[in-house]
């Protein structure tokens, strides 16, 4: 599993440095000018969108689960 993190952040690093390169470079417009290209932006956006759905899917998973239930009861031992 940090091997994968450690992929992960090393792709990050990469992809951003390649995308200030480009921007300074004037291959990808950077409407904000802040080095990060838009298309990367957009990406990073639809990306934390979706991790957003899936961790409120998963909340709500959890909480249907956790959630006590009247009626259900468990058996006491004899
Ligand atoms: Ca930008």
């Amino acid at each position: 599993m940090g091997n994968v993190i450690a992929i992960i952040g090393t792709l990050v690093i990469i992809v951003g440095v390649i995308s200030v390169i480009a921007v300074k470079k004037g291959w990808l417009s950077d409407r904000d000018n802040d080095g990060i290209a838009d298309v990367i932006e957009d990406k990073v956006d639809d990306v934390v969108d979706a991790v957003e759905d899936k961790v409120d899917n998963v909340k709500e998973a959890v909480k249907k689960v956790t959630r006590k239930k009247p009626g259900r009861k468990r058996k006491p031992r004899k």
